[in-house]
């Protein structure tokens, strides 16, 4: 149920774990039907070689890791602001917010919740842009277009690659395949 969730999460916010086995990166979105664009954000932290962590209790070997979760501001109000408020204290250093419709309101409400966490929000649909960045003075959110969850990662291992040079190595790597990927593009038009 919603109240055992939020248990979890208080629960693994009050242990004292190592910091180095806590998820790094936290997904969250509105709604299972949000999947299909939030993927992306799966797809760019694997290749960054980050793995999964979907038991809070048995964190995978790979250092970096990042969770998943299904919130929704309207449907889960309270397992929203559990998340939020837990975000830091259960070892996250930046959680990556998807939302859509007309009212996305999971990642600007999870961006006042967990401050001074970054929250970086992705708009589902192009619809949903104005309500993820439309923000108050004094109350941050860093946000993607719409649909682009990749990139919204990417900015996720960007925070994390100032402290972490593993991470900073593993994003240059993937910038070096991108050229090299659109030199070859390049090439081919010419041949
Ligand atoms: C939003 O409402 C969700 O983020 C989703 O994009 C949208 C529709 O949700 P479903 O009705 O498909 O569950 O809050």
């Amino acid at each position: 149920s919603v109240q055992d969730l939020i248990d979890r999460l208080e629960a693994e916010a009050a242990a004292d774990r190592d910091p180095e086995t806590t998820p790094d990166v936290g997904i969250i979105m509105g709604s299972d039907s949000d999947l299909d664009v939030m993927s992306g954000a799966y797809d760019a932290l694997e290749e960054l070689g980050f793995a999964e962590q979907t038991d809070f209790d048995d964190p995978p070997e790979e250092r970096f890791t990042y969770e998943s979760y299904v919130v929704s501001a309207h449907r889960t109000p309270e397992l929203m602001y559990a998340y939020g408020e837990t975000a830091e204290a259960r070892g996250l250093d930046v959680v990556i917010a998807g939302a859509g419709g007309k009212s996305a309101d999971l990642p600007n409400m999870t961006a006042s919740i967990a401050y001074p966490l970054p929250v970086i929000g992705v708009p589902v649909q192009e619809k949903s842009v104005d309500s993820v960045i439309g923000m108050p003075t004094g109350a941050p959110i860093v946000a993607v277009d719409a649909g682009k969850s990749f990139n919204a990662a990417l900015s996720a291992a960007q925070v994390l690659a100032r402290q972490h040079d593993e991470v900073r190595a593993a994003l240059v790597e993937y910038h070096e395949d991108l050229v090299g990927g659109v030199a070859e593009v390049s090439r081919d038009l010419h041949d």
